[in-house]
Parts: C-alpha cells; sequence; structure tokens
C-alpha cells in the first residue's frame, strides 16, 4: 500500500463552500476513487495560505493514472473549478510533496 500526499490551491474566501461540498460529496465520485484504489483520503486546509494538503492511501498507481480521464472526475473538477486553482484543462493545479518522516 503506497501513501501519496500532494498540495493544492483554494481561492481566497471558499473554505466554508469547499469543505460543505465535500461534506456533500457525490456517490458516483465516491466510487469512482474507490475503484481507482483510493482509502483513506483526508484533505486539511492551511487557512493562512489557503494550501490545500491531501494525503491518501493507494494500492494501484494505474488505476489512479486513469483517474483524471474520468467522465465523473472531470464533472467534479468542472464544478470546483469556480473555488480552486486550476490548470489549463479544467485540472486542480496540484504539486506532489515529499514525505520526509513517516511513523507506523
Ligand atoms: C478536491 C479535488 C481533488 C479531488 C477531491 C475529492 O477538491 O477536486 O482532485 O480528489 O476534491
Amino acid at each position: 500500500m503506497k501513501r501519496i500526499a500532494f498540495k493544492m490551491a483554494l481561492l481566497p474566501g471558499c473554505e466554508a463552500e469547499y469543505e460543505k461540498r465535500h461534506n456533500e460529496i457525490w456517490p458516483q465520485l465516491v466510487a469512482e476513487l474507490k475503484t481507482a484504489g483510493i482509502s483513506d483520503y483526508s484533505i486539511f486546509l492551511d487557512s493562512e495560505t489557503n494550501s490545500l494538503f491531501g494525503v491518501l492511501k493507494l494500492t494501484d498507481e494505474k488505476a489512479l493514472e486513469a483517474l483524471p480521464t474520468k467522465e465523473i472526475m472531470q464533472q467534479w473538477w468542472a464544478y470546483m473549478g469556480d473555488i480552486m486553482q486550476t490548470n489549463d484543462d479544467g485540472s486542480p493545479r496540484s504539486l506532489p510533496l515529499k514525505e520526509v518522516f513517516y511513523l507506523p
């Protein structure tokens, strides 16, 4: 089981809306994330910088690579695009983070 972490960026003033949308996350998206082998997925907000810190467990790297091509993922990113920094293709700006410590 691999664990990965990454950083995304929330637009200022959108904290409550971001949390609300995730509290009401679409069941079809949850199913797609699970199919991609994702579990134990958390997103933390640094309210000083509006950075979003995502961390998750992963069973299948190939399935994760395919996730951006899934229609439900594209729809979610389009829905989230008004409150997050995005790339030209509509995906959220996301930077991988390097693990420097782990206590199992
Ligand atoms: C985030 C972002 C990520 C997605 C989570 C569920 O706002 O869109 O890509 O994995 O939601």
